[in-house]
């Protein structure tokens, strides 16, 4: 019982643990978003071949998120990133009409995987700073996000160059995973009385 109130309370009160990992086609913005997180620049990226893994800490969450190449080729790779995650942030180049219906096929295979069912969902709409971007409600209905019942998401408009809309983003996902690990911590108390 002693274990299951000190899981509670850290929940609340102390620095909790997220694992995240951010997907999304090639060229979305995703390691120019790490690397604006972890160090506060933007850094002049190449093509990821692989991954990158950065702690970013924000209030007292430290997020460890997962940058992974989004290439066409290395997309079958995503699923091995898939154990234990808490959350997926989703990254679209909201400029890229062409390919919408690209990201949101991916998208949905990722979704709907059965290692993914239990993550939160984070959208970021990249780009907004370029004239003729897809507005968030657009990307929203490009990837149909709105059919997606029963789980948490959330989208935010985002410009990785100037940081608009990182931290309202980590704020959300900061928000909803305390809520779901305080339900779940609660349930824990109440069934070892
Ligand atoms: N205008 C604009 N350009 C951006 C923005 N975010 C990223 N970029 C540019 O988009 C290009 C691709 O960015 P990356 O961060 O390398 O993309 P990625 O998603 O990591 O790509 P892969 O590693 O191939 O999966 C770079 O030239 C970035 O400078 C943004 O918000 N606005
Ligand atoms: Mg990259």
């Amino acid at each position: 019982m002693g274990q299951a109130f000190r899981k509670l309370f850290d929940t609340f009160f102390g620095n909790s643990e997220m694992r995240v990992v951010m997907l999304g086609l090639d060229a979305a913005g995703k390691t120019t978003i790490l690397y604006k997180l972890h160090i506060g620049e933007v850094l002049s990226t190449v093509p990821t071949i692989g991954f990158n893994v950065e702690k970013v800490q924000y209030k007292n969450v430290i997020f460890t998120v997962w940058d992974v190449g989004g290439q066409e080729k290395l997309r079958p790779l995503w699923r091995h990133y898939f154990s234990n995650t808490d959350a997926l942030i989703y990254v679209v180049d909201s400029l890229d009409r062409e390919r919408i219906g690209k990201a949101k096929t991916e998208f949905q295979t990722i979704i709907n995987d059965p290692f993914m069912l239990n993550s939160v969902i984070l959208v970021f709409a990249n780009k907004q700073d370029m004239k003729g971007a897809m507005s968030p409600m657009e990307v929203c209905q490009g990837l149909g996000l709105y059919d997606v019942k029963n789980r948490k998401w959330h989208i935010q408009g985002t410009c990785a160059l100037r940081g608009d809309g990182l931290y309202e983003g980590l704020d959300w996902l900061s928000g909803t995973l305390k809520e779901l690990k305080a339900s779940r911590s609660s349930a824990s108390v109440s069934t070892s009385f």
